[in-house]
């Protein structure tokens, strides 16, 4: 069983964050998503989430291609998750490219092209307007 292994906020869950977790499970049979802790995104990422952990637990938990959603409460949880999880690919979107290289010592390592004209940025924009 190849298991593959992704981060990120997924606050304000968009079509952009389905078509990455779409394309994740592709590379595998059992796809983790380490979703950003409440604390995490104030404290690494400064930015306040608008759903709580939880609520996009259960979004996350809620989608056909996620078989688990853990914590990601620090930057360097990557290598321990990978051992822990046994993973075969960590993949992430491009916007990532070559940050996170030197996980290629533990699993495979995949950026994935952003789909585009959407970020939860945007839409609080939009919304604004
Ligand atoms: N994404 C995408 N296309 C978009 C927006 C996001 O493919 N239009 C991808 C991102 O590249 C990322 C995932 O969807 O792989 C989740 O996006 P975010 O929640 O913005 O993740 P981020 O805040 O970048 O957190 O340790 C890694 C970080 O936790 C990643």
């Amino acid at each position: 069983m190849k298991r593959v292994i992704t981060y990120g906020t997924y606050d304000l869950l968009h079509f952009g964050h389905i078509n990455l977790l779409k394309r994740a499970k592709k590379l595998g049979d059992y796809l983790i998503v380490a979703l950003s802790t409440d604390e995490f995104n104030l404290k690494e990422k400064n930015k306040k989430s608008y759903f709580s952990y939880n609520k996009r637990k259960d979004l996350l938990e809620a989608i056909r291609y996620v078989d688990l959603v853990i914590p990601e409460e620090d930057w360097d949880q990557k290598i321990n998750d990978i051992k822990e999880f046994k993973i075969d690919t960590f993949v992430i979107g491009d916007d990532w490219k070559g940050k996170f290289d030197f996980l290629k010592e533990y699993c495979d390592v995949v950026y994935l092209p952003r789909t585009p004209e959407i970020s939860t940025t945007q839409i609080k924009k939009d919304l604004k307007k």
